[in-house]
């Protein structure tokens, strides 16, 4: 057996954590089995036409690592994970989390690119996917799958009408063999995904302890409990609704996670009402959806006490609104998957609230906000945001070039966000320098979409840069130099289509330019593509 490599925290940081008692030595599994134990009927997670308690949870989950045990999976292996928003998810994962298996949790919205990537990226012997999902209606990319990687044996398709591929079969009762149990605590338990700004996405590699400590923390600061009902609307495999505090939050605090396919006020006003949901957690942009709803249904969403808002610049206007309109508290959340997450406190002021993304949770996360040459700016200047501390990774997987960019020499993460630090020590997001359009909280990497765009043979230059949009926050815009001057923006989304790129990484629009514009040291000015195409949509508006 060998284990998932990672890159680890030095040893005396690991030993600080270990003895102010964030790193405990137990496994994420432990939540479930001592709820499991305590109150097994309570149910623990409803999605779509199940419900499951503690118990069915944990034996569900129990008897899936058995029979991957029996295939002979565990330490060491990985998995590829696609489920939508429905309760096998969270029963996959702690199967997983039991045998051992690290699992790479692709989002739903994600397509044959980037489950490949991943793939390539992990080997996983084992799939989870769904028949519900395109690429998996037919067999042909399963076959492409194993074809690609030689490991892969393993496969089992949600909702399959044959029992040996059912992935819900394999919830049932196996003939106990083989034994299984977790990785260690301080080893790799999973892959969390970076919204990125390279040409291929990467992982990150969270482990048992460091993932344990953030749910546990986000949970002391959200105040989660048994009483806690709470609507996972986002994408349930995200850092934000699974960790922050997320169902894993819930799952230790002993509530109930209630999902719903989409973040719709059509989906989710019905649900709150029916389950008498107390929290949930939403993007801007989701955010914006239900303030333009809530006022004709406001009864649907009396039981709501806690609304989180992340994943992207809250502005402020919309969050007095928000306070104002749905009646509850309101909580911004600043985080990312590699770690660091910040929150405005339950009892805040309103202005802490409105005008800042929080503080750290951890009275060990270090921050720096640095100018240009790395050195720390004055006191409440802008600068970028490095961060290290007790659950925020040293390196992507397998990364050591971009990994040698992504941190500084003291294991410093650059999260290449602009903030300004206040001297009460929260935090103000102000911009950005990474490569990145942030689409309503979903991440594209625009040197992806680039790379990709290149690939088409009339295209010769191309700059992917955000725009500003009053529903999504930001949309991406093409900047492309074209060899064939009639070529136009349908023919180029459908080409990336084709190539089988996430939809939402799809440029929203196209602009044709004779060449694109220089800075003074020959790269791409996308600052002024960006004034560019801010002027043009204050003209046209
Ligand atoms: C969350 O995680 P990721 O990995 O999808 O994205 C991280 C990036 C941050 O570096 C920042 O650029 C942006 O998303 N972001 C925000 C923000 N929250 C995230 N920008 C402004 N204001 C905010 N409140 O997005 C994530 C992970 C855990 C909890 C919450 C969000």
């Amino acid at each position: 057996m060998s284990l998932v490599p990672f890159t680890r925290w030095p040893e005396a940081f690991a030993e600080r954590y270990r003895r102010a008692g964030y790193w405990r030595g137990e496994p994420l599994s432990q939540m479930l089995i001592e709820q499991a134990s305590t109150q097994p009927d309570t149910v623990a997670v409803v999605g779509g036409r199940s419900s499951l308690s503690y118990a069915d949870l944990d034996r569900a989950s129990t008897n899936l690592a058995q029979r991957l045990a029996n295939r002979g999976l565990g330490q060491g292996d990985r998995a590829l994970v696609q489920l939508s928003n429905q309760a096998e998810l969270y029963v996959v994962f702690f199967a997983l989390m039991k045998a051992g298996i690290a699992p790479v949790n692709a989002l739903f919205s994600h397509n044959r690119l980037e489950l490949v990537a991943y793939a390539a990226q992990v080997r996983p012997r084992l799939l989870i996917a769904s028949r519900a999902h395109s690429l998996f209606t037919e067999d042909a990319f399963v076959e492409e799958l194993t074809e690609l990687i030689p490991e892969l044996d393993t496969v089992l398709l949600n909702d399959d009408p044959h029992p040996e591929l059912r992935l819900q079969s394999w919830f049932e009762q196996a003939t106990a063999l083989r034994s299984f149990s977790p990785t260690p605590a301080g080893e790799v338990a999973f892959f969390q995904l970076s919204g990125g700004s390279t040409g291929t996405p990467k992982l990150i590699p969270r482990t048992h302890d460091d993932y344990l400590y953030s749910v546990r923390r986000s949970v002391e600061i959200c105040q989660f409990d048994r009483d806690t009902r709470y609507l996972c609307a986002l994408p349930a495999a995200h850092n934000f609704p699974l960790s922050s505090p997320g169902a894993l939050g819930v799952f230790l605090s002993g509530g109930r996670v209630v999902l719903s396919p989409d973040p719709g006020p059509a989906s989710c006003f019905p649900l709150i009402a029916q389950q008498q949901v107390n929290v949930t957690a939403l993007v801007p942009s989701a955010l914006a959806m239900w303030l333009q709803a809530a006022s004709s249904h406001p009864e649907d969403l009396v039981s709501l006490q806690l609304i989180q808002v992340g994943g992207a610049k809250l502005p402020e206007a919309q969050a007095r609104r928000a306070a104002h309109l749905l009646g509850c508290k309101l909580q911004q959340v600043f985080g990312m998957a590699e770690g660091l997450v910040n929150y405005t406190r339950l009892d805040d002021s309103e202005e802490h609230v409105y005008l800042t993304q929080g503080q750290p949770m951890s009275p060990d996360d270090e921050i720096k906000v640095v100018d240009r040459e790395e050195r720390p700016v004055a006191a409440g200047e802008v600068g970028a945001l490095m961060t290290r501390g007790p659950y925020t990774i040293r390196g992507y997987f397998q990364s050591p070039e971009h990994n040698a960019i992504a941190f500084d020499a003291d294991g410093f993460y650059r999260s290449g966000d602009l903030v300004c630090q206040r001297p009460d020590g929260y935090l103000v997001v102000v911009g950005r320098i990474k490569d990145q359009i942030n689409r309503g909280g979903e991440k594209i990497a625009a040197e992806e979409v680039e790379n990709l765009l290149m690939a088409h043979p009339d295209v010769a230059q191309v700059a992917l840069i955000s725009v500003p949009d009053q529903a999504m926050g930001e949309k991406s815009c093409a900047y492309i130099v074209t060899h064939d001057p009639s070529l136009k923006g349908i023919v180029l989304r459908k080409f990336l289509r084709g190539l089988g790129l996430a939809d939402y990484k799809l440029p929203d629009r196209f602009e044709r330019l004779d060449a694109l514009p220089l800075t003074a040291v020959g790269k791409v000015d996308k600052n002024l593509l960006r004034r560019r195409i801010a002027e043009q949509l204050t003209v046209t508006e």
